[in-house]
């Protein structure tokens, strides 16, 4: 049976996505860099995981945009996870509907809760204090712990490993489909909760999909098997 949850963190647990936006654009105009990214262009940015990756992605598919060495885009994705860990004490992110719930009757039904995010460990440590689940998961795995972020499995693969989950042992919550595609490539079953960013993406390959986590009965229905019909 299911001994483990295993679960996303941006746009999962909440819409967190604004307020990096906010945090890179407050950034880039600190920096004096000419451009802001607007919610259409974030949304299509959103598809290279790693806030640092986005920006370099970004740097690379606009001709205009100016050089930055390594050094410099470092400091700059420093600058940004200060900014995003000030917004989040200033405004917080509130968690999603039916979160607090299911991971507090997973505790209590014993499952073992793991934090699986391609965010950098130090934005997810301030969420976790902000949003009052510090101590809730039993393990968390981000940013640069592994050498690719998701989709690549790498992240869930470690996480399985960590857990000691054999087949079938472990159910993965995500919002995109890159969390999809990561936590597939490792074996584990995808329930799915699109977000604000991720609603019209595919997920054909998700075992479900819910609106959010606080449909009546859906998790805990989830959790007991895959859909009937
Ligand atoms: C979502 C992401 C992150 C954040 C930015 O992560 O793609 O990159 O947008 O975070 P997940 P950093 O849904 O896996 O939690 O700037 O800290 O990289
Ligand atoms: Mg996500």
């Amino acid at each position: 049976g299911v001994k483990a949850l295993l679960l996303d963190l941006d746009g999962t647990l909440a819409e967190t996505e604004e307020l990096h936006r906010e945090a890179f654009n407050r950034a880039f105009r600190e920096a004096g860099l000419p451009f802001s990214w607007d919610r259409p262009l974030y949304k299509a940015l959103l598809e290279v995981t790693g806030g640092k990756e986005r920006i370099a992605h970004f740097l690379r598919s606009f001709p205009d945009a100016p050089r930055l060495s390594e050094e410099a885009l470092t400091r700059l994705h420093q600058r940004k996870n200060a900014l995003y860990e000030a917004l989040l004490r200033e405004e917080g992110a509130p968690l999603r509907p039916g979160v607090r719930r299911l991971l507090g009757e997973a505790r209590e039904a014993g499952l073992l809760l793991a934090l699986v995010t391609t965010t950098s460990p130090e934005n997810a440590r301030a969420f976790l204090e902000t949003s009052g689940l510090k101590g809730v998961f039993h393990l968390v795995l981000a940013g640069d712990i592994v050498p690719h972020k998701k989709p690549d499995p790498a992240i869930y693969h470690l996480a399985r490993k960590e857990l000691g989950l054999g087949e079938g042992e472990g159910v993965a919550v995500e919002d995109s489909r890159n969390g999809l595609l990561s936590a597939r490539g490792a074996g584990f079953p995808v329930l799915i909760t699109p977000g604000l960013y991720t609603a019209d993406q595919d997920f054909s390959e998700a075992q479900g999909v819910a609106e959010h986590l606080g449909e009546p009965g859906h998790p805990a229905r989830f959790l007991q098997g895959p859909r009937a019909g």
